[in-house]
């Protein structure tokens, strides 16, 4: 039947709702609003900034409605929610995306050039949202922009850092340096709806007493306050705009008013800032578990990150469950808990503390709904990057779940691996959630791996690795089924339609398809590969990357005042600055071309080809060899470009402060990208996705979704090189044991270290440590590497040469990427995790 209006008079309510803009003069009329009430202006004193704020809040206020009319219609619903909880996410800009995914982009564009306003103008005002590192932060933004497209019910928990990714600046002698990015200190932010309403306490610190019936009585310590502010995530050419909730702490109560009467005024104020301070900075530490690189203070404030954001998600997820009605013993049928990486692993015991302590439940029946509730992803093998946390730490911080985690290697690990494999104890110390050591540890990827439903990796090795390399004996305790794969995957909305809107247009006129259609169905590429062999579209293709490459020039030069050669092939290499990563590799590689162009006649120059190397990335502030290798890329950069003998032929850029926005420029005109991670070291890579998605073709190694892209594309389309995974083991143990000297093993890369110590470029000694890593240990591999780099690099120099058969291969390779859509991945979650199904909003 239906349901009687709430209150006054419907008629009146009906008559005064509004609805989503649709038409251009709605549209203006609602930006004039904004100017005139929202931001107190007129057309006189507009500037772009202002033009943008007005246009924003227009834009929010369609999002709003939709966005409410999803919560209400998944509230009446109830059906079963998925919630990705993840520590950073990395959303980039929202306003064209926005734009987009409402349909409304040529209305605005119209609108804001009616009002005398530049759409791209507007577009450069909005600042990134860098609420990430790198690549695991942006996965979960692209898992957002398919759940919402995909139409299902799924929210995002994250925390609400006042400063984002630090800003890199390069100083003149190419050191990084970091400043802080207080990405809301412009004022409003229009994208999120604070929530002042919604809140939870959260306990720190303090005694737990364990009671006879099982239960704890945790008391005292501090309590701080979780606020939730709302981001609101729209689908694609659907009413569905889920949410993304983030956690700000505060003060519980503005001062302690005890301390405050005693006359302490001092520390009423410093604990109010200690408060604040939970959800002030996103760590900036890639690929390295907190204790190893930050102080003990540093680590303490890490954890209460941790703890602050899966207390109050987790209040936030037991209180919508519970206004369903439904018993306990039904939690895991309303709902699934996705850990993005174990960051947010205390979920396990916080939840298990939930349901014994405050809702009474037996332990064994707790932890039944815990282990088929949560999933688990791990995104990385790195032995460096596992997270552990001293117990000493923990035990102070956290005393009940300390004691819930002794508990779960008392119940659960110690006597079923005892059953499985009685007397085994090396195992059982292998396997304990607690290493033994000065001081023990808490595993926490074995808590995550224990307390969970199903664990995944991101691409098919990486899942491989992860059942025989760090969870091989949860492997064989808890057998296969457990274990799967779900390989990463991108949203093509940002990634092709509004990074490269020319190339989009142009899929969509071929197909003869609108694109709210094919960029949601993504295998509809494969439409364009006859179009491989059609001389016509070659060119208009070739063109479209020509043009690309242009506005990155254009970019370049506006923002460094360097002029960029657009002739030549623009080879790209962007992602955080790693050793595994080999930006060293690659600026190896770079000096040894420029050693060998200096060699050649100017006969033998006539017949290169021209070659941009561009190069862009953060080093985690405390990473001492990652910041010397952007020094050497730097200093190598100023000598090779200011050489005349080579200038047309090799240049070399270090762009600085690399964030979302930029690779949206950069991706879209490169020729070739490097993915060249030491093999098995790269967990899955997505950046290697969105260059084969614009036609960027890949040189890389056999690692991560590089092997993927190939099955799908063809292995005549991706230069490989380099020693497969099985191999690298026994080669590093050669390196430790019998090492050759480089001169020996790899004579060209000796050559290039000797410029380099000697001074080539700038005072050699700098380099030394650097240098080192390769000399000594070299545990990336790059001596046995090298010789069969610069062959695939060559490779492509061959292949370049051919500039219509170059064209095929892109257009064939983005004809062949529709595997790696987010949708497709968010829909294997969703399936085979989760059991959750689409809920159309209409
Ligand atoms: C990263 N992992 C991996 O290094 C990338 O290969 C992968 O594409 C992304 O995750 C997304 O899955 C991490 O950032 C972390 F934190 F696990 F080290």
């Amino acid at each position: 039947g239906k349901e009687k209006w709430p209150r006054g008079d419907e008629k009146v309510w009906k008559e005064g709702s509004r609805s989503v803009n649709t038409d251009v003069s709605s549209v203006t009329k609602s930006i004039v609003n904004h100017v005139q009430t929202s931001l107190a202006r007129q057309a006189y004193n507009l500037d772009n900034l202002g033009a943008y704020q007005a246009a924003a809040l227009s834009v929010r206020d369609d999002l709003i409605l939709n966005w409410n009319e999803t919560q209400m219609h998944y509230t009446r619903k109830a059906p079963k929610r998925a919630y990705y909880l993840s520590l950073e996410f990395l959303m980039g800009r929202t306003f064209d995306n926005a734009l987009l995914n409402l349909g409304l982009k040529d209305q605005y564009r119209e609108g804001v050039t009616k009002l005398g306003f530049n759409m791209e103008d507007l577009l450069e005002q909005e600042r990134d949202a860098a609420l990430g590192n790198g690549g695991l932060g942006r996965l979960a933004a692209c898992y957002l922009d398919s759940s919402a497209s995909q139409e299902l019910p799924v929210w995002g928990y994250g925390l609400r850092y006042q400063y984002g990714i630090f800003q890199q600046l390069i100083s003149p002698e190419g050191q990084q340096l970091e400043q802080p990015d207080p990405w809301l200190a412009g004022g409003e932010n229009p994208w999120e709806l604070p929530r002042l309403d919604v809140s939870y306490e959260v306990r720190f610190y303090g005694t737990a007493e364990r009671l006879p019936d099982g239960r704890a009585l945790w008391q005292g310590g501090q309590e701080v306050l979780a606020v939730a502010y709302d981001v609101m995530v729209p689908g694609c050419y659907t009413k569905n705009t889920n949410n993304l909730r983030l956690w700000e702490s505060k003060p519980k109560r503005g001062f302690d008013l005890n301390s405050f009467n005693a006359g302490d005024y001092e520390h009423a104020v410093e604990s109010s800032n200690s408060a604040a301070a939970i959800t002030s900075v996103l760590y900036p530490n890639d690929h390295t578990c907190a204790q190893s690189s930050i102080s003990t203070l540093g680590k303490e404030l890490r954890l209460k990150q941790q703890y602050f954001w899966t207390a109050a998600s987790l209040a936030d997820i037991v209180r919508r469950f519970k206004n369903i009605g439904k018993p306990f013993s039904e939690f895991p049928d309303y709902v699934a808990i996705q850990l993005n990486d174990t960051h947010p692993t205390l979920a396990i015991p916080e939840l298990m503390r939930i349901l014994i302590d405050e809702e009474e439940i037996p332990w064994g029946k707790a932890w039944d709904i815990v282990t088929n509730t949560v999933f688990y992803t791990n995104h990385t093998v790195l032995p460096e990057a596992l997270e552990k946390w001293p117990v000493p730490l923990m035990e102070h911080l956290l005393p009940r779940h300390m004691q819930i985690i002794y508990d779960i290697n008392l119940y659960v690990v110690e006597p079923s691996v005892e059953k499985k494999f009685p007397g085994d104890r090396d195992r059982l110390a292998r396997m304990s959630l607690i290493e033994e050591g000065f001081p023990k540890q808490v595993r926490m990827a074995h808590l995550a791996c224990i307390g969970n439903r199903k664990v995944n990796g991101v691409a098919e090795l990486h899942s491989d690795l992860v059942k025989t390399t760090i969870l091989k004996d949860f492997v064989e305790f808890e057998g296969q089924s457990k274990f799967s794969n779900v390989t990463n995957g991108i949203t093509p909305r940002r990634w092709l339609d509004q990074c490269n809107p020319e190339l989009s247009a142009l899929i969509s006129k071929t197909l003869k398809v609108d694109k709210s259609v094919w960029l949601k169905d993504l295998d509809m590429l494969k439409g364009l590969l006859p179009y491989a062999e059609d001389a016509e579209f070659r060119k208009e293709w070739a063109a479209i990357k020509q043009r690309n490459k242009e506005r990155l020039a254009h970019h370049v030069e506006t923002t460094l005042g360097l002029t960029v050669n657009t002739n030549a092939m623009f080879d790209v290499q962007i992602k955080r600055l790693h050793e595994y990563k080999r930006q060293t590799l690659n600026i190896l590689g770079v000096i040894h071309r420029y050693l060998t162009l200096k060699q050649m006649s100017a006969a033998e120059r006539k017949k290169v080809n021209p070659r941009v190397v561009f190069f862009a990335g953060k080093a985690a502030p405390g990473y001492y060899i990652a910041k010397l290798t952007i020094r050497l890329i730097v200093n190598a950069a100023r000598i090779i470009n200011a050489d005349p003998d080579t200038r047309n032929l090799l240049t070399v850029y270090f762009l600085p402060d690399y964030s979302v926005s930029l690779a949206e420029v950069l991706i879209p005109s490169s020729d070739i990208s490097q993915h060249i991670s030491t093999a098995g070291t790269e967990a899955s890579g997505t950046s290697n996705m969105k260059f084969c998605l614009n036609g960027g073709l890949l040189v890389g190694t056999v690692d991560g979704a590089n092997i993927e892209i190939a099955e799908a594309v063809g292995e005549n389309n991706v230069f490989f090189f380099g020693h497969l995974t099985p191999a690298v083991e026994d080669l590093r143990y050669q390196h430790m044991y019998h090492p050759v000297p480089v001169e020996e093993k790899c004579p060209a890369l000796a050559k290039v270290l000797d410029k380099i110590s000697g001074g080539m470029f700038g005072d050699g000694g700098v380099y030394e440590p650097l240098l080192n890593t390769i000399r000594q240990n070299d545990y990336y591999l790059i001596t046995e590497d090298f010789d069969s780099y610069i062959g695939a690099l060559e490779m492509v120099d061959q292949a370049y040469l051919d500039k219509e058969e170059w064209i095929k291969k892109s257009i064939r390779t983005t004809a062949n990427m529709g595997k790696f859509s987010s949708d497709r991945a968010i829909l294997e979650y969703a399936e085979s995790f989760w059991s959750i199904e689409p809920v159309k909003v209409t």
